[in-house]
């Protein structure tokens, strides 16, 4: 996959394309990529790049014109161009699994106040939200897209530690234990050192379930659930109700 990563500030992404897993990703030659600086596109005096909103409003905001020219030069339009904005549609992980599927891949980076509307109705094929907060930087958002995508190109992660994790399955993650067994008096769970891999997968079924009751109960409700699971799930609100 060929990211094209499109900001006033690329220096703060820097860091995460050169470290670890995604170092070695590049590496490989699983993904490249491309920094590129909005600002490099102004072609005006004094590198100015965003202006007042027409109408009034408080705020900056990103004119067309270099913006188009940082776009045209990742191949845009074409490749699907993704706008990173709390303004956006919710990303989670099968956006994420969409989206690992590109073999070219532009994300844009506005400031908090936004872009020129017609950039947008132009070349952005998606507008993608992290989550009902707001960030600053429109990098940071960036990066973690960046990160749910780029791990689920085949090879850059093996397969086994991609299928049992959160969300995979719409269920959160069973809790994990390493040695020692006993950790300042606190024992692991027996079933884990029995050996007894049916109990143990129907063990760590049950945890995933208990998690995402008490966590994420959105994630069940959206679910078709079959007579068994719904009985299981009663059982864990029956047993939280008696502690
Ligand atoms: Cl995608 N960008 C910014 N700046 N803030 C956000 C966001 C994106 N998603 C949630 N908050």
């Amino acid at each position: 996959m060929k990211l094209s990563v499109l900001s006033l500030f690329p220096g703060i992404m820097r860091g995460f394309f050169e470290s670890s897993i995604m170092a070695r990703a590049v590496q490989r030659g699983l993904v490249s990529y491309d920094l590129v600086d909005i600002r490099d596109f102004a072609n005006n005096k004094h590198n100015k790049v965003d202006d007042e909103l027409f109408g009034g409003g408080p705020g900056m905001l990103m004119m067309p014109g270099a913006l188009s020219l940082a776009l045209e030069a990742s191949g845009a339009p074409g490749p699907r161009v993704v706008y990173v904005t709390p303004g956006g549609r919710l990303f989670n992980q099968a956006y994420a699994r969409d989206l690992a599927k590109e073999e070219n891949l532009v994300l844009l980076c506005g400031r908090y106040e936004g872009i020129d509307q017609r950039i947008i109705d132009k070349y952005v094929t998606d507008e993608v939200s992290i989550g009902d907060y707001v960030l600053s930087s429109g990098e940071v958002a960036a990066l973690a897209i960046v990160d749910a995508i780029y791990r689920l190109i085949p090879g850059v992660i093996t397969g086994e530690s991609l299928d049992e994790e959160s969300f995979e399955g719409g269920l959160l993650e069973y809790p994990q234990y390493t040695r020692p067994a006993v950790y300042d008096t606190l024992r692991v769970p027996e079933v884990l050192v029995s050996g007894h891999h049916a109990n143990i997968e129907a063990w760590r079924y049950r945890k995933r379930l208990e998690k995402t009751l008490l966590y994420r109960p959105d994630l069940l409700s959206g679910k078709g659930l079959d007579d068994q699971l719904r009985q299981l799930v009663q059982e864990i609100l029956d047993q939280r109700g008696e502690e």
